[in-house]
């Protein structure tokens, strides 16, 4: 029987990596509402963040997306991140919001379109050398809206005559992390549209390549935590992009939506060794929130990782292996819902304290006058938002 003390070590090293954009405005296309004290530069986006780290040491690293957060200085914007008490984590490529992009960007007919994005990519890679990441991430919006628009195979050609130009400037410590989505923003298809395409892309490339999984990139009834299985186990599982989703690729905040899902997911993780010390699968948040305060969604979302992650550490796995063995089908459901149905919260609010942290990170930040300070420091200025 695994207790909650045996697993404080591995806790320990649990971290989850929070995007930049989740501190801006965000939106669906029918309205961005803005809040008070939201962002107006990467660096007050970074201070953020850090906020979220501060109180509760789960997220060490902050993503950016270029170029929303380009900057002039990416050494200087690190020494800065690094002065708050973070670092700055994955790079994320944009060829999605350029007017040249509309018809596709890495897989595009046009070999001067291609090539603006590649070049896209490799100033990713240079902001990469300043900031010390590790990898750049491949977010494809490239599609299409009706059959016949693309040549399907055409376009899967080109994208892996493009990914292999990026991936031949990878240096020796980055990974190119692609990322699939099976639909939105383009509704007929999607270029990198489900796991088997980005494992079969990043296969091609070489060892640095590896797979994003977006936990709300997924046709509805997905068995998630199966391709979480199946990544492990072909050792191309790069980083997770968690959220959650009722519908569509809502960006909710993770295990909101459906926390068994996020249980089995982490149950997986912990089976397949992606949180061993040796481990490089990074545990990232790709989430907006629309309608919510976003520093503590931020904090509610990494708390549930945690929570989640540490019921998935407490499965009796020797009880579990015996019965799966035995064709104990009862007992071994059994043994998977008695770890679920574990209440972790007491016990992480006292290993919390024993850490200097606060026991209840959201009731803290509520009670430090944080979110009123900054609604009443960035009175003026342009809030940040997907630009
Ligand atoms: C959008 C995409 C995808 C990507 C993210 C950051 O759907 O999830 O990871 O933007 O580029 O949410
Ligand atoms: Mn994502």
């Amino acid at each position: 029987m695994t207790s909650f003390a045996d697993i404080t070590g591995t806790l320990e090293g649990l971290a989850i990596e929070v995007p930049s954009w989740a501190y801006g405005n965000s939106g669906t296309r029918f309205k961005v509402f803005g809040t008070p004290g939201t962002p107006r530069s990467v660096e007050e986006k970074i201070a953020d963040a850090a906020v979220v780290h501060r109180h509760t040491g789960l997220s060490p690293t902050v993503a950016l997306h270029i170029p929303w957060d380009r900057v002039d200085d990416y050494a200087a914007l690190r020494r800065y991140a690094e002065d708050q008490g973070v670092g700055l984590g994955t790079i994320n490529s944009n060829t999605f919001q350029d007017d040249d992009y509309r018809l596709g960007s890495l897989t595009h007919v046009d070999a001067g379109v291609r090539r603006k994005a590649v070049d896209h990519h490799l100033e990713c890679l240079e902001v990469m050398r300043a900031t010390g990441s590790r990898d750049l991430k491949i977010w494809l919006a490239d599609g299409t809206n009706y059959p016949g628009q693309g040549d399907l195979r055409g376009r899967q050609d080109r994208l892996a005559d493009s990914l292999a130009e990026i991936y031949a400037h990878l240096d020796p410590e980055h990974r190119l992390v692609l990322e699939y989505k099976f639909f939105e923003p383009a509704f007929y298809h999607t270029d990198v549209p489900d796991w088997g395409t980005s494992y079969a892309q990043v296969s091609a490339l070489g060892p640095q390549a590896v797979v994003c999984l977006d936990t709300g990139h997924h046709a509805p009834g997905t068995n998630i935590e199966f391709i979480v299985m199946q990544l492990l186990r072909l050792g191309r599982l790069g980083s997770f992009d968690f959220n959650s989703r009722f519908y569509a690729d809502d960006d909710l905040i993770v295990g909101a939506a459906d926390p068994f899902q996020l249980f089995r997911i982490m149950t997986e993780v912990v089976r397949g060794g992606g949180l061993a010390p040796e481990s490089e699968v990074a545990l990232m948040l790709d989430q907006c929130h629309n309608i919510e305060e976003k520093i503590p969604g931020q904090i509610r979302s990494v708390l549930n990782v945690q929570e989640m992650t540490a019921r998935a550490l407490l499965v009796d796995t020797d009880a579990l292996v015996g019965a799966q063995e035995s064709g104990d089908v009862l007992g071994a459901n059994a043994v998977l819902m008695d770890a679920f149905y574990t209440d972790v919260r007491g016990d992480l609010a006292t290993w919390r304290e024993s850490r200097g942290l606060p026991a209840d990170p959201v009731a803290a930040y509520a009670a430090s006058g944080h979110r009123e300070q900054i609604a009443a420091e960035r009175a003026g200025g342009t809030q940040l938002s997907w630009t």
